[in-house]
């Protein structure tokens, strides 16, 4: 069996869009699940990502353990702190917040999360994930403590994401942020597609089928939508 990786490397070589709905358990109750699942069902996601900025705590293990009792997608843990891990998931988007110089997220929550890590089989992938600006401070930049990178400055954010790259990270997450008023610029996600070789994902303020389409035909690989789904799950039906 293909790793889950392996599938979105393969998907990329032909062409083949991915969407992922990230799901924030903070945002999520127990009584809501089954209907939750149910939509992404019967949504076009080929990915789920769960994962927050503040949440902690075992509900994620009762979350996701439920989740895919009807769910039929892969589950990828979007950690927001070394906590957030939980062997129920598939696999893990081992992320590392390179725009950032907050060594916290660049390496320690890393290290600590490997006790966790090491009692589960997920799939770990290697991330590079790069926060830009978009138009107002976002959850992660205040968590994280760091500076998103100027929107305005394509060079020095492609020189991140190659650098991302030869530190060894198998994708690159090109992120404005849970809810940004602006999405990635769609010029800087082909500079990026087109300058990198490793699977790019995008996510952060997409709102609507067309800016998703712009994010494909623009390079990125896999679109992330929390927000929009959140606010309604019949999002991708209307
Ligand atoms: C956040 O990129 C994701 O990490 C999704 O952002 O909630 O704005 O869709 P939205």
């Amino acid at each position: 069996m293909k790793s889950i990786y392996d599938e979105i490397v393969y998907s990329k070589s032909k062409g083949q869009k991915l969407l992922a709905i990230l799901i924030d358990p903070d945002k999520v109750s127990m009584a809501s699940v089954a209907e939750l699942s149910a939509a992404i069902n019967s949504s076009p996601a080929t990915h789920v990502l769960v994962g927050g900025s503040s949440f902690e705590g075992d509900f994620l293990n009762v979350l996701i353990h439920t989740l895919k009792k009807t769910l039929h997608l892969p589950i990828l843990l979007f950690p927001g702190s070394a906590t957030q891990i939980s062997a129920e998931a598939d696999g893990i988007l081992f992320l590392s917040l390179v725009s950032g110089r907050n060594p916290d997220y660049l390496i320690e929550q890393q290290v600590q999360s490997v006790p966790l890590l090491n009692k589960t089989q997920l799939e770990v992938i290697p991330t590079a994930y790069i926060l830009v600006e978009s138009g107002s401070e976002t959850a992660v930049a205040r968590i994280s403590k760091t500076q998103p990178l100027d929107r305005n400055n394509p060079a020095y954010i492609l020189q991140t994401a190659q650098a991302g790259v030869y530190l060894g990270n198998k994708l690159i997450y090109l992120e404005a942020g849970s809810g940004a008023k602006l999405s990635v610029p769609t010029e800087l996600i082909a500079l990026v597609a087109n300058n990198t070789t490793v699977p790019l994902v995008v996510g952060g303020g997409i709102r609507s089928a067309a800016e998703i389409k712009k994010a494909f035909d623009w390079g990125a690989d896999m679109v992330v939508i929390g927000t929009a789904f959140e606010n309604d799950n019949n999002f991708f039906n209307t």
